[in-house]
This record gives C-alpha cells, structure tokens and sequence, in this order.
C-alpha cells in the first residue's frame, strides 16, 4: 500500500467552527489542500459520534483524503473510517490491530522518545509528535518537546512523525525542517475566519520546506 499523505493534517473542534459547521469547515480546509483528516470528539455520544463520522467520510472520501478517528476504534468500524488515532492510554496498537481492517492507519500520540521508540516497535503506522509547541487548544499536555526533541525523535524512527501543537503558518517550514513528515493543526484552521485560505496558506510553507 502506498503511503497516505500526512503533509496537512486537520484534527476536528467543533468548538471552534462557529457558525458555518464541522462538515463545511473540513470540506473547506479540504478544498485548501488538508490532505488528512482526524476527527477528535471529547464529549459526543456514540451515535452523534458516529453520524458525524459517516457526513464527514462523504466529503473525505470522494477528495481521496483519509478519515482517522480519535480513540474510538468501535467508532472508525462502524463507519468504515481509514484507521484510527490512538493515545498513550487509549486501546494499545497490537489491540487495534487485531480489531481493524488490515490496511487500518493506526497513528499514536508520543510525548517523549521513548514514547516514538515504543509506537514504531509496536507497528505503528505513524507517530504524532505531541506537543511540539505550547497551544491553548489542549489542556493537560506533556511539556513540548520543542524542534530539538522533534529532531531527536526523526533520527531515532523511521515512520512518518506528524508534528502537533502550536503549529501555524509562521512556524510550519521550521517544523517540517526538523523533520516532520506531516503538520498537524487544529485551530490554525478549524479556527480560522476563512479555513479554505489557511489551509492553501500552510500548504504553500510545506511544499516549500520540502522542496516540491
Ligand atoms: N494534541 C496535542 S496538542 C493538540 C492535540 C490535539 C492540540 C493542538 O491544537 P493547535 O490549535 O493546533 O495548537
Ligand atoms: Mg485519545
């Protein structure tokens, strides 16, 4: 199978969307070159959960753009979703593994090396590199790692890392730099007052800090 692309990655919060919506949000980051999407739900029920999920695999889908949800594997079956993305105390990977459809993307959050040591030794299909930076979006982080343990992280794994926390269009080339393989934003576009723009404005830095 080939590599999805993690280059921008859109983690969801409806808090943020105001009033044009979740699914107009991430059809319009979408249309802005998001070549990612994770939906994180802290607080839904099961089935608002999952009718959220299955709106938003009809505008992922169609675009050729992957579909991971947050924590809830039994969410990401239910819907046919592209994998899932898995904290350090949600279900282990070997776990997900056994339940999810073989080409599942399974990504983990690592808030230290041996964190990323660990995920990658477990067969994890990418490592979210978490919080690179200090963001208000999430209460309750580890402290960031910073680019040095971004770095230190790149040239101890092989898998994609996908940087995350405080990741905006003023800081993206000297993320990706440090050798992320993808960006991870919430609020730099969930929050944005025109999301299609803030999505082409970070895919414009990425593209230049990789050269393409
Ligand atoms: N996990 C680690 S930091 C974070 C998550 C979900 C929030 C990142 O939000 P923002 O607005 O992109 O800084
Ligand atoms: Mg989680």
């Amino acid at each position: 199978m080939t590599q999805p692309d993690y280059s921008l990655y859109l983690v969801t919060d409806r808090s943020m969307v105001r009033s044009r919506g979740l699914a107009e949000t991430v059809r319009a980051g979408i249309e802005g070159g998001v070549t990612c999407v994770q939906l994180r739900e802290k607080k839904l029920e099961t089935r608002a959960f999952i009718e959220t999920a299955t709106e938003l695999l009809a505008i992922c889908r169609p675009a050729g753009v992957p579909l991971i949800i947050n924590d809830r594997v039994d969410v990401a079956l239910a819907v046919g979703a592209d994998g899932v993305h898995l904290g350090q105390h949600d279900m282990s990977i070997g776990t997900a593994r056994g339940i999810g459809r073989p080409d599942w993307i399974i990504g983990v959050s690592a808030e230290s090396l041996a964190d990323a040591l660990r995920a990658e030794a477990e067969g994890a299909s990418y490592i979210g590199v978490s919080p690179v930076f200090a963001t208000p979006t999430k209460r309750n982080t580890a402290p960031p790692l910073g680019l040095d343990g971004l770095r230190a992280i790149r040239a101890a794994t092989t898998i994609p890392l996908v940087a995350i926390g405080g990741i905006n269009s003023g800081n993206a080339r000297e993320v990706i730099a440090a050798g992320a393989d993808g960006l991870a934003v919430v609020s730099a576009i969930m929050a944005a007052d025109n999301p299609r723009d803030a999505a082409m404005e970070l895919r414009g830095h990425i593209l230049a800090a990789k050269g393409q």
